[in-house]
């Protein structure tokens, strides 16, 4: 039988208190993240029922997304995420109901009342700006922000854009990078290389071992961080954003990391990464990481634990079912914020 209780010690590179960060902090990020990994499963789940027609999940990059959500200033500072960033937006504040209504293309979906494809996050209150289906080209739309607070001379605010290791090789990435770098404009680039572009493989869409060391090309600082260590994320995000708002210039960020799921539900992952490789990525698990951490110092036992993940059983399973009763968009909104309308 396995040893439940936790192995000795941790492995995140931190002690909490050491970034200023409180107990109730640690515990609040805890259960976020687990919120999150739940709406991912049910996410799946509503797919493989044919209620969710495209669903894309950030299971895995869980580290990556709330240790840096904790460095914004939400609702100053400007988050232009990309499709993979799910646990990003609720860790800003969007709710899981926000979620599975978007998912299932509600008319109260926050994103676009119904009528976007999944993974294009936004609310105005929080600042979070809709990216492109483009792969690459939405950190355009970071520096394009990061430039107009320089002409309208706003300061201490920051943007902050994210993106995969494959958005790194194409064209609209090198003009944002090139533009941010000129200008020393206060952006933080976050790149979650989880190793896959879909089906292909880092080697084949990267030509360096660490995306990090392209920053050098652009005037800007690069660092690899290990996007499973909450800790380590929330480290290296917030200096980069102090930075940025202090007028320091930009900063490239390559949080290594993996995702548990296939790329989207289209996709069959077992064609390309063998199942040995996802389960020695589990072991790794950014929350698993983080319970071990709770609980090596204190912060939870494993019946509070337990109660926690009981409880967003329970808070998700009443978000999907509103989302579900919530009403279809009317047909006379199918050309809202188009063509003028
Ligand atoms: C310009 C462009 N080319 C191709 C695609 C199809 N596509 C969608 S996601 C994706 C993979 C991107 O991989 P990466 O940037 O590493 O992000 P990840 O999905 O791994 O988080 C591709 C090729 C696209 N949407 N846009
Ligand atoms: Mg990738």
């Amino acid at each position: 039988m396995q040893d439940a209780s936790p192995p000795p010690g941790h492995d995140l590179q931190y002690e909490h208190a050491a970034l200023g960060l409180s107990d109730a902090q640690v515990l609040a990020a805890l259960r976020g993240m687990i919120v999150a990994r739940t709406v991912d499963d049910r996410l799946w789940l509503l797919s493989r029922q044919g209620k969710a027609h495209f669903v894309i999940t950030s299971a895995g990059h869980e580290a990556t997304q709330f240790g840096c959500a904790w460095a914004v200033q939400i609702g100053r500072d400007y988050v232009v995420p990309y499709y993979r960033d799910m646990a990003l937006v609720l860790a800003l504040g969007q709710t899981p109901r926000d979620i599975f209504l978007h998912a299932l293309g509600k008319a109260e979906d926050p994103a676009s009342g119904g009528r976007q494809m999944f993974g294009h996050f936004n609310s105005r209150a929080l600042r979070i700006v809709s990216g492109s289906s483009s792969v690459g080209s939405h950190p355009l739309h970071a520096v394009g922000l990061a430039w107009a607070f320089r002409i309208t001379k706003e300061t201490d605010l920051a943007a902050m854009t994210f993106f995969g290791e494959g958005a790194t090789s194409e064209g609209a990435w090198h003009e944002a990078m090139t533009i941010a770098g000129i200008h020393q404009l206060p952006v933080v680039f976050v790149c979650e290389n989880n190793q896959y572009a879909i089906s292909v493989p880092q080697a084949r869409e990267v030509p360096v071992p660490d995306v990090a060391t392209k920053a050098a090309g652009y005037g800007m600082p690069g660092m690899v961080v290990d996007g499973n260590d909450l800790f380590a994320v929330y480290a290296a995000a917030q200096a980069a954003l102090a930075r940025a708002r202090a007028g320091g210039g930009p900063t490239l960020l390559e949080c290594k990391t993996y995702r548990l799921r296939p790329h989207s539900n289209a996709d069959d992952d077992r064609k390309y990464r063998r199942v040995e490789e996802v389960d020695a990525w589990r072991a790794r698990d950014p929350i698993t990481r983080l319970e071990r951490y709770a609980l090596h110092s204190e912060l939870i036992d494993p019946a509070g634990l337990a109660d926690i993940r009981t409880a967003v059983v329970a808070e998700v399973d009443v978000a999907i079912a509103e989302a579900e009763r919530a009403p279809n968009p009317a047909i006379e909104s199918l050309l809202h914020h188009l063509y003028g309308e």
